[in-house]
C-alpha cells in the first residue's frame, strides 16, 4: 500500500536519470567544454544516491555533499545573477549574455532545472507518482533541500558586483521568504562582493512608477548595508529590457536584440 500514498507535489520527472546524465554531458561537451573531464556518470550515481532509498522528509545536506563535491565550478567575478520571481526574464537574458550566469547556467542548476524527484524508504524505486511538497508536506524533501544548498553554494562563492533581477509588478519585489530572500543574500560575502545590482523590471501597461522606491526595495536595501555590501537600484521596462526613458543609461539594455 506504500506507493499509493499521495503526496501534494508532482512526482518523479519521467526518465530523471537518463536526463541528468544527458543534460551533464551536454553541458560538459557542449555549453562549457572546459568541464569536459567531469565523470557524468559518476554524477549520475551521487545525485541518485542523494534520495534513492530515503526518507523523502527527511533528506539533509549531508546527503547531497558528493554530488556538491563532483560539480565544483568557477564563476568569474562580476557574472552572478540571482533572481526571484523573474526565472524567464533571467535566463533569457543570459542566453543572450553568455559569459553572465543565473545558477541554472551552473553544470549543477543545468542538469536539475524544472525536474522533480523523489525516492522513499525501503524501496531503491523513484517515486513517479508524488513527490512531497514544500509547503503542503514537507521542506526537507529532495528537490527543496537541493535548491536550499545548491543556492546557498552559489552565492558563497559570488565576487565582484552581483547583479539580482526582481519584479517589480509585485507587491513583494524582495520577498524576505524566498531563496534569495532566505539564502543568497545572506551567503553573500562583503569581504568579496563590492556591491548587488538590483534589475527591477516592472509591467508594461502598469502605472510608471519607480519600482527601486517602495517599501520592499528599501529592505533590501537595509539588509545590504547592513551586511556592508553596497547597494544599487535601477528600474526597467520589460521583456527583456526594454530602453526605458527614465532609465537612459541602461546598462543591459543596449546589447539585447
Ligand atoms: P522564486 O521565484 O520565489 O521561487 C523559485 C522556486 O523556488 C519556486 O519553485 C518556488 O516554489 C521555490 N521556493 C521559493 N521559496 C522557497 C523556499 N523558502 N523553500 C523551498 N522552495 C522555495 O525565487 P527564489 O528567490 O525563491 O529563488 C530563486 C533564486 O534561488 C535564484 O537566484 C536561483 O539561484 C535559486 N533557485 C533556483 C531554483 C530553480 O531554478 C529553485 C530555487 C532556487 P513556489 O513558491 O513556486 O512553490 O528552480
Amino acid at each position: 500500500w506504500l506507493h499509493l500514498y499521495k503526496w501534494n507535489g508532482q512526482g518523479t520527472t519521467e526518465h530523471f536519470a537518463d536526463i541528468i546524465l544527458g543534460r551533464c554531458s551536454n553541458y560538459t561537451r557542449i555549453v562549457q567544454p572546459a568541464l569536459r573531464n567531469v565523470d557524468c556518470q559518476k554524477i549520475q550515481e551521487a545525485f541518485k544516491d542523494a534520495f534513492i532509498s530515503k526518507n523523502p522528509c527527511n533528506i539533509t545536506e549531508e546527503d547531497y555533499r558528493p554530488l556538491m563535491k563532483l560539480t565544483t565550478q568557477t564563476i568569474p567575478c562580476s557574472k552572478t545573477i540571482l533572481w526571484s520571481k523573474t526565472k524567464e526574464m533571467a535566463h533569457q537574458y543570459t542566453r543572450v549574455h553568455r559569459d553572465m550566469f543565473t545558477l541554472e547556467d551552473t553544470l549543477l542548476g543545468y542538469m536539475a532545472d524544472g525536474l522533480m524527484w523523489c525516492g522513499d524508504s525501503g524501496t531503491s524505486e523513484m517515486n513517479y507518482r508524488s513527490c512531497p511538497h514544500w509547503k503542503k508536506d514537507c521542506p526537507n524533501n529532495p528537490v527543496s533541500v537541493f535548491w536550499k544548498m545548491a543556492s546557498h553554494r552559489f552565492a558563497d562563492a559570488a565576487c565582484g558586483v552581483v547583479y539580482v533581477i526582481l519584479n517589480g509588478s509585485l507587491s513583494n519585489t524582495f520577498d524576505e521568504n524566498s531563496t534569495f530572500g532566505s539564502v543568497e543574500i545572506i551567503n553573500l560575502h562583503p569581504e568579496k562582493v563590492q556591491a548587488l545590482h538590483a534589475w527591477v523590471i516592472h509591467d508594461v501597461g502598469g502605472v510608471p512608477s519607480d519600482s527601486c522606491m517602495t517599501s520592499s526595495i528599501n529592505k533590501l536595501k537595509s539588509i545590504t548595508s547592513q551586511r556592508k555590501i553596497a547597494f544599487r537600484c535601477q528600474h526597467y521596462r520589460p521583456a527583456p529590457f526594454i530602453k526605458d526613458v527614465t532609465n537612459p543609461e541602461c546598462s543591459p539594455c543596449s546589447s539585447m536584440i
